[in-house]
């Protein structure tokens, strides 16, 4: 590391966020011979896991194969349950810690604010909110998907006289609900969560539901020795499979489609996925699951079925699990549910349907919905999502080279080559950018595979003194081009998700994921890379 005369501190690379991303970044340059460092807001290891340390958070990814693949990680680490909840990811976050040192190359308590391309020095210069300021020839956003959340415009939000957080700013401290009256606004993967938590704890636990979350058995056990010398033989071969795949899991579509079947033997598959839980009743279906809106039928009426059957009121199981579709399934994430759909037979648990009655206001005491009624909560949790994937990044200023915001070029939506790098913003390379698989990805698999791809580009540049590099106009329009053609014969677009940035009034509606899956994500980079890095002008 070098410093200038006025001591700011200058870096090969400044990589943004300590969550998987990022700690991947930051040990592989390191051990390539870079300065690199991380800047991370949060004051531990663990991105996502650091903030969302909501009652109930838990990892919808069987932990196993929620990890880094490295040998001399891997090995030595067990998680207790198959899936783990989010302490016990932080002391996986503590363990790597441990192993690669990695803190010794973090700045906790640092939050970006802004970061300005020099031209005349090739280097971004980097500031944050503290005033601190480094320049680096590279920058590298490892922000995740889900770094900015979002909390809706309600009347009078300060009003209330109780607690009230985002799941994802939850208190570190903790929130104890035994006893107290919750609030859960939203029924995404974190809603789900807190609600089944809520339910044990709290005195009472009222759900403000808009949509109804199509969650699936998450099949939860306590990992015995026998399981974990079995997870330890097949990991290798489970590792290998995780970068071949759709979603970067280790099992992919059934190749086979539903409405080939006859009745007999779709039930039958259905029921298979469903046994053995987990993601394998989404990202194992039938491969026209998500294309066709037939076969998408089927897969909705074998999961309505089951989930009525364990709702006790028929105007609850509606609103639960209702007869119609109330959008394809699987084009939202489904959660991973453990007693989300019994919890509402509970006496201490009530349904407030948002479709029929919105939210008008807050109050000191609680929520007034548009019938008037006024209900009183000690605590108001906002399960209510992220302005994701792009949220992150637009909410640091970044300054391209001609002083243009990111936030402005991309007012209109996205445009990013091969969901890495954005024209006009040399020497930025993104890791689950937007148009990457990002959020259709298992998370330490892309940060290993997409991250990879990204220590390979800096290593060549730096190692060949190249000063600068940045896609082109029209390689970003290409790609953007792409990932519009690949979503447009699936179902996803008719949802309002996240996953299309439907969720954000007034955000631009088009595909913030790859929606080609790992594998051909992988083949179009190989291919960018075997001509050159193709796309990108390199100076
Ligand atoms: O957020 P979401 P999330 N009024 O956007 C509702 C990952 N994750 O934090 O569906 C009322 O899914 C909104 O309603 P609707 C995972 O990838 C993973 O739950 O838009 N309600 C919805 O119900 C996940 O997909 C894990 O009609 C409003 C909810 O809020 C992603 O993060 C755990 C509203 C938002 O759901 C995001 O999940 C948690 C309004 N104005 C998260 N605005 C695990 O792996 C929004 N809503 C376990």
């Amino acid at each position: 590391m070098s410093t200038t005369s006025n001591a700011v501190e200058e870096l090969d690379v400044l990589v943004i966020g300590a969550g998987f991303a990022g700690i991947y970044q930051l040990d592989r340059l390191r051990s390539l011979g870079h300065t690199v460092k991380i800047w991370e807001a949060g004051s531990k290891l663990g991105g996502i896991w650091y903030w969302n340390c909501y009652p109930g958070a838990r990892v919808d990814t069987e932990g196993p194969i929620y990890q880094f693949s490295r040998d001399d990680l891997w090995k030595e680490w067990e998680y207790s349950e198959l899936y783990p909840d989010w302490s016990e990811v932080r002391e996986y976050f503590a363990y790597v810690d441990r192993k690669l040192d990695i803190s010794r190359d973090v700045r906790y308590n640092t939050r970006v604010a802004s970061a300005d391309f020099d031209s005349g020095r090739n280097q971004w210069v980097v500031r944050a909110s503290d005033g601190t300021t480094v320049r680096c020839t590279y920058l590298v956003p490892c922000l995740g998907f889900g770094s900015k959340p979002y909390i809706p415009p309600i009347r009078d939000l300060n009003a209330f006289a109780g607690a009230c957080h985002h799941t994802a700013l939850w208190p570190q401290e903790g929130l104890d609900m035994t006893g107290k009256r919750v609030a859960v606004i939203g029924t995404g993967a974190s809603g789900v969560q807190v609600t089944q938590e809520a339910a044990r704890d709290a005195a009472e636990v009222t759900v403000f539901q808009r949509t109804p979350n199509l969650a699936i058995p998450m099949r939860q056990r306590t990992l015995t020795p026998e399981d974990q010398a079995t997870i330890k033989a097949e990991l290798p071969e489970r590792f290998e499979r995780r970068g071949n795949v759709f979603a970067g899991f280790d099992f992919d579509f059934e190749p086979r489609n539903a409405l080939d079947l006859s009745d007999e033997e779709r039930t039958a598959g259905y029921e298979k996925l469903w046994q053995a839980g987990g993601f394998r009743f989404w990202l194992g279906v039938f491969q026209d699951t998500l294309f066709d809106e037939k076969a998408n039928d089927y897969a909705y009426s074998f999961w309505r079925d089951k989930v009525r059957a364990r709702i006790k009121d028929p105007a609850t199981a509606e609103k639960l699990a209702p007869t119609q579709p109330p959008h394809p399934f699987g084009v939202k994430r489904p959660s991973l549910e453990q007693n989300y759909f019994d919890v509402f037979n509970q006496d201490n648990v009530h349904l407030v349907d948002l479709t029929e009655t919105p939210i008008e206001s807050f109050t000191e005491r609680g929520i007034v919905t548009s019938d008037g009624a006024e209900r009183a909560f000690d605590i108001i949790a906002f399960a209510t999502g992220f302005d994701s994937v792009t949220g992150g990044l637009t909410a640091i200023d970044i300054r391209g080279a001609d002083g243009t915001l990111l936030r402005d070029k991309w007012a209109a939506g996205v445009d990013a080559h091969l969901g890495i790098a954005t024209a006009g913003f040399p020497n930025m390379l993104f890791v689950y950018g937007p148009q990457s698989p990002s959020g259709f990805c298992n998370g330490p698999t892309c940060a290993e595979i997409q991250g990879e791809m990204i220590v390979d580009m800096v290593d060549q540049l730096l190692r060949a003194g190249r000063k600068r590099i940045e896609s082109t106009p029209d390689a970003d329009r290409d790609w953007t081009d792409h990932v519009a053609q690949l979503v447009a014969p699936t179902l996803f677009p008719k949802a309002k998700s996240w996953y299309m940035g439907a969720n954000i009034p007034g955000k631009t509606v088009q595909s913030l994921n790859y929606p080609g899956g790992l594998p051909l994500y992988r083949e179009k980079f190989a291919e960018a890379k075997a001509n050159g890095f193709a796309g990108f002008h390199i100076a």
